[in-house]
């Protein structure tokens, strides 16, 4: 044993460990199971603050908001059993979204281990699919090289979470042990002859087409790849959710690649002849069920780079597969000089078509939800954050919003409702001096309504907007297109959200025309704490485009 060490409890050596590795805010929901953690907090308060939630939901939601929006990893502490089973949620988004987290849960003491003691579970086969690892901490004094080994595995190559059960007897032990030094981040660059072929395999292009998605990015490379795209005229579109990753006020910008997608984008990338992919996975959402490109080997000439290895080749045979950190990546494409005249006009017309695609079209009822959007398109700060969970009033915000800058949308690419208003707490708290508004449904925002409690708590003034349908829309929508008419399962009878607000100190109102939201929205915006604004939208106006009764009459059509 060193004799210049202190003695410590394993709670505080891990609290020590989390402002080692410069975590400022950890998101959670208490349990008897960590006690030593919350007594080590008590002793880092002034550098970490553990932000206390009203669910494990909620708080899973916000370590992977607050991981996604930094790109430090978001920290997770839920107590065991039940609050590990709540929790899992933010998880499972942030391994679909490759969002850096570490996630701490309780655990029983060894001495009861695989009796099912109370509350016990086996996290390494419950947490393995949701994480790129789980362990378990049973000895005090290699907490600090677990937590080591946490944090860098959350960052490297892909990020995503990772998960550390914690015994009650390895917290409550003491030790005196050292602190590992801050993690480093270990992504891949890559080599100068994959380039050069990059160089050569674009060049030779007639319809190229760029596609973005994917964690590991940060604002610096955002800014330099815009500049590239720029300079070599190329159309680019952003993965599903990930639309923040290109100014959408670019040249080159075509659009999102996600569900709901503008058909004239779609028909663009099937008719590309080489597709330069960065950072994003092409899951189902981004590749419209896997028919944009062909599976196992897409007629385009694929070049596709990725911060994990064991993503390429997964799905798509690359021609050419580059693994490598997205900002080495782009290091090294700014050094790839093209000249674009062969397929300039091409990239003009696919913007010209994104322009098109981004006018608000009428819809049924008193209040056009498109032109709210739009009025906030225009009326935000360019840097505000647009949080939003799953839902068909989305796909407005998909369609005519414009994301002006790196992380300036918060959503989940699992489609997982409930995100956006833990999402717009974690944003406030870590960036106070941003607008942050959440975009939700009535049954999306219900999920996790009661954080507005944590918005009041810890004074996170963030605008909430409940887009309200009476009805899980989407699900509705998805049944009148296959059983026209019969309604099943879908309806909801709402409170009164406002009311709902108010009794959490919240400001609330309710919007029923299109003329009452501008200032609406502004006394939300001045009024110093969380508010919510309900808009009652026409049920019958379900997408964009169409609407409900327009679905169940082609439905009914097509089984004539
Ligand atoms: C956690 C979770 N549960 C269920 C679903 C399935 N689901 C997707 S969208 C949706 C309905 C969303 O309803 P609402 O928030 O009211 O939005 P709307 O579609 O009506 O605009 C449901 C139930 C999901 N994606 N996530
Ligand atoms: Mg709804």
């Amino acid at each position: 044993m060193r004799h210049d060490l202190k003695v410590r409890h394993g709670g505080r050596i891990l609290a020590d460990a989390l402002v080692g590795h410069g975590v400022k805010m950890a998101f959670g929901v208490p349990g008897e199971s960590y006690l030593p953690v919350l007594d080590g907090f008590h002793d880092v308060a002034d550098k970490l603050k553990f932000i206390v939630c009203r669910q494990e939901g909620g708080a899973s939601y916000m370590a992977e908001a607050y991981g996604k929006l930094t790109g430090e990893p978001g920290v997770l502490f839920v107590t065991r059993g039940p609050g590990a089973t709540n929790g899992a949620i933010g998880v499972h988004t942030g391994f679909q979204d490759s969002t850096p987290m570490v996630v701490f849960v309780g655990q029983v003491g060894n001495e009861f281990a695989e009796r099912e003691a109370f509350q016990e579970i086996d996290y390494r086969r419950m947490y393995g699919p949701l994480t790129k690892w789980v362990a378990q901490i049973d000895r005090v004094e290699r907490i600090p090289e677990y937590v080591s080994h946490a944090f860098h595995t959350a960052m490297a190559g892909r990020p995503g979470p990772v998960l550390l059960a914690l015994p009650e007897d390895t917290l409550f032990a003491e030790a005196a042990v050292a602190d590992v030094p801050h993690y480093a981040t270990v992504r891949a660059a890559p080599a100068p002859a994959d380039m050069a072929r990059l160089k050569q395999m674009l060049q030779a292009a007639e319809r190229p087409f760029v596609i973005l998605g994917g964690g590991g990015w940060d604002r610096a490379s955002c800014e330099r790849l815009r500049a590239w795209l720029e300079g070599a005229q190329l159309a680019a579109g952003t993965s599903f959710r990930c639309q923040d990753l290109l100014d959408n006020r670019s040249s080159s910008f075509a659009g999102d690649v996600g569900i709901g997608i503008n058909p004239k984008l779609a028909q663009r990338i099937r008719e590309a002849d080489v597709v330069l992919v960065i950072g994003a996975r092409l899951g189902e959402m981004t590749t419209s069920g896997y028919t944009l490109f062909q599976a196992p080997v897409p007629s385009q000439t694929l070049i596709h780079v990725h911060g994990g290895a064991e993503e390429l080749g997964r799905v798509y045979h690359a021609a050419l597969p580059i693994t490598s950190g997205m900002a080495r990546f782009v290091e090294a494409l700014a050094q790839v000089k093209l000249d674009g005249a062969k397929w300039a006009a091409r990239a003009r017309q696919a913007r010209e078509d994104y322009l098109a695609w981004r006018q608000v079209l009428p819809m049924p009822g008193t209040l056009q939800y498109g032109e709210v959007v739009k009025w906030l398109d225009e009326n935000l700060p360019e840097d505000a954050i647009v949080c939003g969970g799953a839902g068909n009033f989305s796909g407005w915000v998909h369609r005519h919003f414009r994301y002006k800058g790196f992380r300036t949308q918060l959503g989940s690419t699992n489609g997982s409702m409930g995100c956006g208003l833990p999402a717009a707490v974690a944003a406030k708290l870590a960036a106070p001096q941003r607008t942050v508004v959440a975009i939700t449904g009535d049954g999306d925002f219900l999920m996790t309504g009661q954080e507005l409690a944590t918005a009041a708590q810890y004074g996170a003034p963030v605008i909430t907007l409940v887009v309200n349908n009476g009805m899980y829309g989407t699900i509705r929508m998805h049944q009148e297109r296959e059983y026209p008419g019969r309604i099943s399962g879908t309806e909801l009878k709402n409170p009164d959200f406002a009311a709902y607000a108010h009794a959490f100190g919240a400001h609330g109102e309710r919007v029923e025309s299109t003329d009452q939201f501008a200032p609406a929205f502004e006394r939300a915006r001045a009024c110093g704490k969380p508010a919510l604004i309900e808009l009652r939208i026409d049920p019958d106006a379900i997408t964009t485009a169409t609407t409900l009764s327009a679905i169940r009459k082609q439905a009914l059509e097509r089984r004539k």
